[in-house]
């Protein structure tokens, strides 16, 4: 029986059916009943069975199951992903790019009865708080028991999402078969200009839960530039301060740089004395809009975290190892198998001696055998983009605002990424236009979160570089109007690095818990109650600004001086990078620069002088 009498949601259901031609169709209410059934008949599949959950440890992590996805379906497949708009333009230089009437025609055949002998599973969602102005509706069809279970806990799922979205057909369209998961055949595409998101031959994370980057980023993105709000790959945070005032953080790094971290810090011991709490909004994702007193609003669309596992421990991130303890799944970590439990690399400093390797391979503990990369030299027990789904409910430090309709005033944003050496701790960019030159200029080593080369350093502008649903130039466009829009009501725009390296590849800021003391620096410059040294990049801490009490042996005034460090050479070849990348890898390739942000450069270089 339909869940829903919308005519627009029961015509596409009926042609989507008719493509796949599943066995069965279930309406997913998003009752307990509902979920139980699907989480038993996942988990009595067969051992060997791809799509096979298991459950964990039901005393130590009650609720917990554990999946292993193909050894080649571990991460995003930025290669495979497509930007289809009727127009190559409108995808721009940072997209792969397919008309869209030849790319549903060469995925119609593989849709073509996929499903047969299989189940179609109808999942109705919101992203963000139901009701509120900010939520939108999604339709995820799918094949897969794991994703209607990610999707329990990524979205608010089930029955009131198809009663919000009443007779509109302002609704997102996703389609997804894991097929025979042949990644030579996989495809993660999105149609912004039907509303419509189609995924085949993955059965990961990333590339199947519809509602994260392909809906709430891609699609949103484009949806926000027509419609005067933005969609980011920011977390949010609040910091509440001794008096009791709470101020919003949102901050966008790239893949595994450190989001879900920063969301959920606990303060250095001082700043607990002192008061100091901080509260998660969200750790990837944020929606943003102008309110009615025009001020700018976020929220968080989704419902829980897809967090990185390796490095997650009570020391670097208590609060989201407690946010697995219960009601998590748990993708590609490896299993202690005398415990039933789960362990990756950082959780602790002993690997089980009985253990199940991430590809699923049994192992003692001291040599494994799952190797990552070609080179077969870095063997992990745990896959480096293994992951936990976690409800949001879960972690000790979830803000009161969580699911406030209105979302909450954001004070600052923040820009960072991996770089080893060039770009300092922190510096405030001189206003809005200068700040989005600086995310503009966005660049990070890459990482595990997506398939390719680790460690080489790219641009990733926004930390969006994999999700703009539209032409980056645009995009950077839209960003500019969003300033003006919000004039002097508009957040202050930062830069942060928490990767900066010695000679000998050692981080040398101690990151984590410690990134308070440059959101305290952060918050008073918003407050204006802090000065600041006026460089050429940007606005500085002066010497002793940044708070060390308490870690003054390890980050000592030298290490400070490297870490606060304008290297006015290695600036310089930063201006040439970037107007080689505004030239050759946007604009030569039909991406509309802002002329501002030309301006910007060109300001920049006068700084730095000749
Ligand atoms: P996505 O979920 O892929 O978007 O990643 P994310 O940005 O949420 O990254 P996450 O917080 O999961 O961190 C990824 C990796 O960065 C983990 O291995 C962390 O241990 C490491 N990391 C996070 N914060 C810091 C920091 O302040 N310093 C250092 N050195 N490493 C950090
Ligand atoms: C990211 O890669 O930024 C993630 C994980 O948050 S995924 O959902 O796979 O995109
Ligand atoms: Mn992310």
């Amino acid at each position: 029986m339909s869940l829903t009498n919308n005519a627009n949601v029961l015509k596409w259901v009926d042609e989507m059916v008719a493509l796949c031609n599943p066995d069965k169709v279930v309406w997913i209410d998003g009752s307990k009943e509902q979920l139980d059934e699907l989480t038993a008949q996942v988990t009595s599949l067969p051992d060997g069975d791809p799509n096979k959950m298991y459950y964990l440890n039901q005393d130590k992590l009650p609720g917990c199951l554990y999946h292993r996805t193909a050894v080649n379906d571990v991460a995003r497949v930025e290669d495979r992903t497509f930007i289809c708009t009727k127009t190559k333009e409108d995808a721009g230089p940072t997209n792969n790019w397919c008309d869209p009437e030849e790319m549903y025609a060469k995925l119609r055949p593989m849709y073509k009865d996929v499903m047969k002998g299989q189940t179609m599973y109808i999942i109705p969602y919101s992203m963000g708080p139901i009701g509120s102005p900010l939520a939108k509706v999604g339709v995820e069809l799918t094949d897969s028991i794991y994703v209607v279970l990610n999707m329990n806990i990524m979205t608010r799922m089930g029955k009131a999402a198809f009663d919000m979205l009443g007779d509109s057909n302002d609704f997102v369209r996703g389609l997804h078969s894991k097929a025979n998961v042949d990644p030579e055949n996989r495809y993660i595409v999105q149609f912004p200009e039907d509303n419509t998101i189609w995924s085949i031959n993955s059965a990961y994370g990333g590339n199947v839960i519809l509602s994260k980057k392909c809906f709430a980023l891609r699609i949103a993105s484009f949806q926000g530039k027509n419609e005067g709000w933005m969609a980011e790959h920011m977390l949010i945070l609040g910091v509440q301060k001794p008096d009791g005032e709470t101020k919003y953080v949102c901050a966008a790094f790239p893949s595994a740089c450190g989001k879900t971290n920063l969301a959920m810090l606990i303060p250095p011991e001082g700043y607990l004395k002192d008061g100091y709490k901080v509260f998660t909004v969200g750790d990837d994702i944020a929606w943003l809009k102008p309110g009615k007193d025009g001020r700018l609003y976020a929220i968080n669309p989704e419902n829980g975290f897809f967090g990185v596992a390796p490095g997650t421990n009570a020391k670097s991130n208590f609060n989201a190892l407690a946010s697995t303890m219960k009601n998590a799944i748990f993708t590609n970590v490896a299993l202690n198998n005398a415990e039933n439990t789960v362990w990756w690399e950082g959780l602790d400093k002993n690997p089980p001696e009985d253990a199940t390797e991430w590809t699923g391979i049994k192992t003692n503990g001291k040599e494994w055998t799952s190797e990552i990369g070609a080179d077969g030299k870095n063997k992990k027990l745990a896959h480096p983009n293994s992951r936990f789904t976690a409800p949001a409910v879960n972690c000790p430090c979830i803000s009161p605002e969580f699911d406030n309709p209105e979302g909450v005033p954001v004070s600052a944003i923040v820009f960072g990424g991996r770089r080893a050496s060039t770009t300092p701790l922190v510096y405030q960019s001189f206003d809005w236009t200068h700040g989005t030159y600086v995310g503009s200029a966005v660049s990070s080593e890459t990482t595990a979160a997506a398939a390719g080369a680790v460690g080489v350093l790219r641009h990733d502008p926004m930390a969006m570089k994999p999700f703009i649903g539209y032409n980056v130039g645009d995009y950077w466009a839209h960003w500019l109007e969003m300033g003006e829009k919000l004039g002097d009501k508009a957040p202050k725009i930062f830069n942060v690095n928490w990767f900066k390296q010695d000679e000998n590849g050692n981080f040398i800021w101690p990151g984590f818990g410690d990134n308070m003391r440059v959101l305290d620096w952060i918050i008073k410059r918003c407050e204006g109650t802090v000065d600041a040294e006026e460089t050429a990049i940007g606005y500085l801490p002066k010497k002793g600004d940044i708070n060390v009490s308490g870690i003054e042996d390890e980050v000592t005034p030298e290490i400070m001086d490297k870490l606060l460090n304008v290297d006015t050479d290695l600036w310089k070849k930063e201006i040439v990078e970037m107007r080689r990348y505004y030239n050759d890898d946007i604009a030569a390739k039909g991406g509309k620069i802002p002329a501002a942000l030309y301006e910007e450069l060109d300001k920049l270089e006068a700084r730095l002088g000749k």
